[in-house]
């Protein structure tokens, strides 16, 4: 079992979860008012959980995959400085924002992440990220108010970084134990309902 094999499996899911109404609603400029700032605000508190979920991977990770884990962290860290930016351009507090439950959900996740093998843990990181760039690719280039969000979004760079997660995920997968790859799988469309349900903060569609 590849990477690959989770997605052809998991096709309807993955659709779901990547060719959201949010995405159309970003890509036509059709958006309902306040739902991109809504869903902004959560992406920033879901960020400040991923950078916490992927730094404990770091001492758990093998010495190949550690400049990887150890660039995205940097990356990440950069990425919430860019947060905050758009938020105050946009006049978005983020102080005392509260978390959406599907975001409580998701930190539950990656806590529970804690408890999983390494090879379900790059798995479900690799599903994050892929999820991501997938999703903002489906709703590139983006309605003229959220370009810039689209193609921040939507790097070489960033794609770059997916398929080097999904290079390791992969190696992790080929040594994994079959009780492992049931964990990697599990751990995937846990990743793949949230990713869903995420958009569907903002925008209902495809939450089960
Ligand atoms: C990512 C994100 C990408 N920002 N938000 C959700 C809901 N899923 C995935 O993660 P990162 O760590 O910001 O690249």
């Amino acid at each position: 079992m590849k990477t690959n094999d989770l997605i052809e499996a998991h096709d309807p899911l993955w659709r779901d979860a990547t060719e959201h109404p949010f995405l159309e609603g970003a890509r036509e400029g059709t958006l309902p008012d306040g739902a991109f700032d809504e869903w902004l605000v959560q992406d920033y508190l879901f960020v400040l959980s991923g950078l916490v979920f992927q730094s404990r991977l770091v001492p758990r990770s093998p010495r190949r995959d550690q400049s990887l884990l150890i660039g995205g962290l940097a990356a990440l860290e950069n990425e919430l400085g860019w947060f905050e930016t758009k938020a105050k351009e946009r006049n978005l507090p983020l102080e005392n924002a509260e978390r959406h439950p599907t975001n409580r959900t998701y930190g539950n996740l990656f806590e529970n992440l804690e408890e999983r093998s390494y090879a379900a843990n790059i798995t479900a990181l690799w599903a994050v990220e892929q999820a991501y760039l997938d999703a903002w690719t489906h709703a590139s280039p983006g309605a003229a108010e959220y370009k810039e969000f689209v193609g921040h979004w939507t790097t070489p760079e960033f794609a770059e970084y997916v398929g080097a997660l999904k290079n390791a995920a992969d190696a992790a997968l080929e040594a994994a134990s079959e009780d492992e790859k049931r964990e990697a799988e599990a751990s995937f469309l846990e990743v793949a309902r949230l990713e869903r349900d995420f958009w569907g903060i903002a925008v209902p569609g495809g939450e089960q």
